[in-house]
């Protein structure tokens, strides 16, 4: 009788925490991707001023291209467990090669701070240089981590 107790008791747990786990993965991937949407949202407005579909201001650029820095630093969180899924375009490579990925994590946070610095000095080809050097450093990791 007491063996079968324990028997349920631990059973009991392991659902429990399983059940938790998998809840706190999906926040971990809601998590990631509404950072990603933050940052595209306004890398996006950016690329168009770029492109000469919305008129360049200086000041909205640079304020966007802050607030994608900062973002920047938080998507990695969210990869901390496996978490390739569910509601995700995430490939399970990432958690094979989690250093490569995050060495490119790191260098997409780099050009994004870069592109912060350099458009508050209003100079629109060098601040277009480093909006490109920065749409490189993500592509480069979805062209390898991100599913189609
Ligand atoms: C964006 C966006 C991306 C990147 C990428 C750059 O605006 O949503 O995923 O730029 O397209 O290559």
């Amino acid at each position: 009788m007491k063996r079968y107790l324990f028997g349920s008791l631990g059973l009991l747990m392991l659902i429990v925490t399983g059940v938790a786990s998998a809840q706190s993965i999906e926040k971990a991937i809601k998590y990631r991707q509404g950072a990603f949407a933050v940052m595209g949202w306004n890398f996006g407005a950016i690329v168009d001023m770029i492109k000469g579909k919305r008129p360049f201001d200086q000041e909205d650029f640079a304020r966007r291209a802050k607030i994608i820095s900062d973002v920047s630093l938080a998507p990695i969180e969210g990869f901390l467990t496996e978490s390739s899924e569910g509601q995700t375009k995430s490939k399970f490579e990432i958690w094979e090669n989690f250093a490569d990925f995050e060495g490119k994590m790191k260098l997409m946070q780099e050009a994004a701070l870069n592109l912060s610095v350099v458009s508050l000095s209003g100079d629109y080809d060098a601040s277009k240089r480093a909006a490109i050097k920065l749409g490189k450093t993500c592509k480069s990791c979805h062209d390898e981590y991100r599913k189609k």
